[in-house]
Order: structure tokens, then sequence, then C-alpha cells
């Protein structure tokens, strides 16, 4: 196949442009930094579009003071190799307002993670989603040719594939990727414009979810909202309006070996260091939660089980340490200005109720944590809690078991994220919301034999390191294939 165009919402690099401070605003006297890629999927992509000289479509968040014409504006990256075009779709702040924050995180999100109750549709939001569609599904087009595959991120970028399908020759490869879950059609119900979200996605050519029963229930929703599609189930194809998406399960991976080589890299010092800056205790156990601070990822019902331990086990007083590092997300939204303050008055109340002068139950903090205190997080922490109420994956929870080095760590993950599809019996498996099931885990982490805990450890390394971020990635293109031969024979015949 021919060149990659990738669209995502956030870009891969962000350069800062610093003035010199005389008022000039000439470019020469800035100072140039760039954020390298972040993250996961990210920081995988990267060097595959690197590597295919390919194009990549983002929101260029943040470059808002650079001076350049109106339009987008395009960039060679990495910034000393130019390897790739990172092209910036610049976006007004109305539009980040109704498409972002709106549409995107106030409909779509809520939606596809069940909270149906914190559905808050405005009236422009979904125009605004399709403006911004309509500009990014132009761009594409714009780069596009014969036999280039186009693969799109995430639930920002629903009626996009449409339309480009529209616009690019037969032979181009049109893919997205959709990483949070997808509602059962009762829910589904709740979406505004749904016959739109439907359409739109179904201009793909290969639509992926993490697990099986997304990919069921969106199949289940075409059924119920598109009456005139014909879902074929044995296949995981759609035929509509005279073309056909198939829709695959690929569960997304992490990248295993740098999380173990960074891992294996620290010591204890640098596990003393983070006690002594959060006032820990040095021979407590400890447990650690690491997540964006969203409700979907089930933080007060993690303080609530804490809570019922502590009730359960005053022995463990004072000899184990929850740390709960939170990124804040969103917080233009008012829904993740309450969240954060529940969770953070919660982490209060419980350690006002059961913390002494020299210890807390829960060690709360939003500091940014470098790459490298993280992976001495993981490797060192006795027992890692993965709670979330609905989660289309959940990697935290990956990088943590590539991270535990030792193979001394115990794992308590929600049967809720789609984590637990590949790591369930292995991890010991929680219902977030309850109190007492989860206390009685964390109970059961604590005294399990060390014989049991690295048993299951190395069973949850091997499906962690067997399904990496690189053998998900060959999965994908290796689908993209499949769907771009296919194309080629409908094309021929
Ligand atoms: P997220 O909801 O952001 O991702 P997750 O999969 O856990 O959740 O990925 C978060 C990433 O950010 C991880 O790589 C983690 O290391 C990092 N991170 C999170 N909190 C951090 C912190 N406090 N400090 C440092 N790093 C932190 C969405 C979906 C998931 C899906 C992914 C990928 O919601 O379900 O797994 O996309 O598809």
């Amino acid at each position: 196949p021919g060149s990659l165009i990738v669209v995502s919402n956030r870009q891969p690099y962000r350069h800062e442009y610093e003035s010199d401070g005389d008022g000039d605003d000439d470019e020469r006297d800035r100072s140039i930094t760039v954020d390298e890629p972040a993250g996961g999927l990210t920081a995988g992509l990267d060097p595959v579009v690197q590597e295919a000289n390919g194009t990549w479509i983002a929101w260029g968040d943040g470059d808002a003071d650079f001076a350049v014409a109106d339009d987008d504006h395009c960039v060679e990256v990495p910034p000393d190799e130019g390897a790739y075009t990172l092209r910036r779709i610049d976006l007004s702040e109305e539009a980040v307002e109704s498409y972002y924050y709106g549409f995107s995180n106030r409909v779509l999100w809520p939606l596809c993670h069940g909270f149906t109750d914190l559905i808050n549709h405005r009236s422009n939001d979904f125009d605004w989603y399709r403006t911004v569609n309509e500009r990014f599904a132009d761009a594409v087009v714009e780069h596009a040719a014969d036999d280039s595959i186009v693969w799109l991120q995430d639930y920002h970028f629903a009626l996009a594939p449409r339309l480009i399908r529209q616009s690019v020759p037969a032979s181009t490869t049109v893919a997205q990727f959709w990483h949070i879950p997808w509602p059962s059609p009762e829910t589904f119900q709740q979406c505004p414009a749904a016959g739109h979200v439907l359409e739109g996605l179904l201009g793909n050519d290969l639509l992926g979810f993490h697990v099986d029963w997304y990919a069921t229930e969106f199949l289940d929703c075409v059924e119920q909202y598109l009456p005139s599609a014909s879902v074929d189930r044995r296949e995981g194809t759609v035929r509509y309006d005279g073309h056909t998406t198939r829709v695959v399960a690929t569960p997304m991976g992490v990248d295993a070996d740098k999380y173990d080589r960074d891992a294996r890299a620290v010591d204890r010092s640098q596990l003393t260091d983070i006690r002594t800056e959060y006032g820990i205790p040095d021979d407590t156990v400890l447990g650690l939660g690491v997540d964006r601070l969203d409700y979907a990822k089930g933080i007060p019902e993690r303080f609530a089980a804490l809570e019922r331990f502590f009730e359960r086990n005053p022995d463990w007083r004072g000899e184990f340490t929850f740390v709960q590092k939170s990124t804040p997300s969103r917080t233009d939204i008012p829904t993740y200005q309450r969240y954060g303050e529940h969770v953070r008055s919660e982490a209060d109340r419980i350690n006002c109720r059961f913390g002494t002068d020299d210890w807390q139950p829960i060690v709360y903090t939003e500091d940014y944590v470098e790459h490298e205190a993280l992976c001495a997080l993981y490797r060192y922490a006795d027992v890692m809690v993965v709670s979330s109420l609905a989660d289309g994956m959940n990697l935290v929870a990956q990088e943590y078991v590539a991270a535990n080095v030792d193979g001394d760590g115990t794992l308590l993950l929600s049967d809720r994220a789609g984590a637990h599809e590949r790591l369930g019996p292995h991890a010991l498996t929680i219902d977030p919301t309850d109190a007492d099931g989860t206390a009685a885990q964390l109970e059961r982490a604590l005294s399990m034999p060390i014989h049991e805990r690295r048993q299951r450890m190395q069973t949850l390394r091997t499906r962690v390191f067997d399904h990496d971020l690189e053998a998900w990635m060959d999965t994908q293109f290796d689908w993209i294939r499949h769907v771009h031969g296919e194309q080629s024979t409908a094309t021929d015949s």
C-alpha cells in the first residue's frame, strides 16, 4: 500500500515558541522547545509514521501563538530529522469548546461509558463537531492518493470517515480505531444524531475496538438504528449504502520492553526519595492507583473500598499506604471540576478518620510524575488497583505488569475494564461498586503467599509481553492490508 495518513485529536509533537522578549516577535529570535510524543499510542505510532514518511493530521493545540498564515500549518517532525509531515488544524476557541469539550467529551464520552445522566448536549455542539470533522476530512483528502492508508483515532472523528470515503480514490483504505467502549443499543438511544454517528463510522473500511463485546454492541446498534444496513455477524461486516465495513476486536498493548527496561534501571533509592517526598513511612506496604482524573476511573469507589479495608483491618493501619496519582483532565468541564473536588475531599475525609501524626492511609497527589518515578512506583508497589467503572482497555494495568520486574506485585482489576478480557483470571477481579468485595480482594492480595503472587504475575507478564504495542500495531496493519486487498478485488471485478 501507499502513503500513510494518521488522524488524531492530540498532536504527537508540540512546539513551544518563546519570544526573546524584545517585542519584535521576529521568529529568528524565538527559542523553540519541542515536546516529544507522550502516551502509549502516540509514542507507538510515531516511529511507524516516521518509517512510512507519512502525514499526521491533528489539532494544533497550544501552538496558537505561532505566527503563520490563518490557515493550518505543516511542520516536518521529528525536529532534526524531518521524517514526516505534521499538519496542524487550527481551531477557534468556539470550535474547541463545542467539538472537543462539547460533543466529544460531554456527549460521546459519557454515552460510551454508560454515564447517560452526565450527557450534556448543548445546541451548537453537534454542528461544530460536524464542521471540525469536515475540516479534518478535507485535510485528509488533500493528502490522500491511490493506495493511501488513512488511519483515524478515536471518538473525536465519528463523522469524518464517511466524508473521506466519498472523496478519495477507491483504492484508498479508510480505517479507524475506537479507543473507548461502545454502548448497548438501549444506552445508544440517548445519542443525539445517533444515525449520523453510525453512518459516519460506516464510511470506514475497517473499524477496530478493544474487545469483542464492544464490536458486538456496535453491530447491535447498527441493526437497531439503521434498518437498511445488512449485518453479517459471522464475518463481522456491515453492508450499508453500497459500502462494506469490517468490524474487528483488536485489544491494544503497551511497549512492554520499554517499561521492563526502564523499571530495571530504577533502584530502591528512588523509592526512598518518593517516600520522603510524600511522608510515607519506610516500612509500609504500598498500594498504587494511577489515573486521569475521570469519573470513568472509579477513584471514589476505590477510596470507599480502602475505607472498608481499614475498618475491617485495624492492624493494617500504619502498615499500608495507598498512593493515588491523578492527572487532572478536561478541567474546563464542570462535571470534571466537581469530580476532582469530590475525590480530594474523600481522600481528606478518610485520612482524617484513620491518619496519625506519622502516617496517612491515602497519599493523594496531582503533581506531575516523571516517567522514571512512575516506573519506580510500578516496580515497587505491592498492590496496584484499577477500579474503572468503564474503560475501553486501560493501559495502566498493563504498564504495571510490564514494570513489575521483580514479579511479586499483585494487580486488582475491575471486570469492567477492557484489560480484564486479557488479564482477568490472573489478576484479582473486582467489581468496583462493591466496596466490601474489593476490600476482601485487597486483604487477599496482602496475605497471598509469595509463590502464588509470583505465579500470577508471571502469567500476567507473559500475556502483556506476548500482546504488546508492536504486536497490536502489526495486527492493525495486517487487517488494513486485508481490507485493502478485498477492496482491490472488488474494484477490479
Ligand atoms: P485513558 O483513559 O487515558 O486512555 P489509559 O489506557 O490508562 O487511560 O492510559 C493512560 C496513559 O496515561 C497511560 O499510558 C499512563 O501511563 C498515562 N498516565 C495516566 N495517568 C498518569 C499519571 N498520573 N502520571 C503519569 N502518567 C499517567 C484511553 C481509554 C483507555 C484506553 C486508551 C488506549 O480511555 O481505555 O486503554 O485510551 O486505547
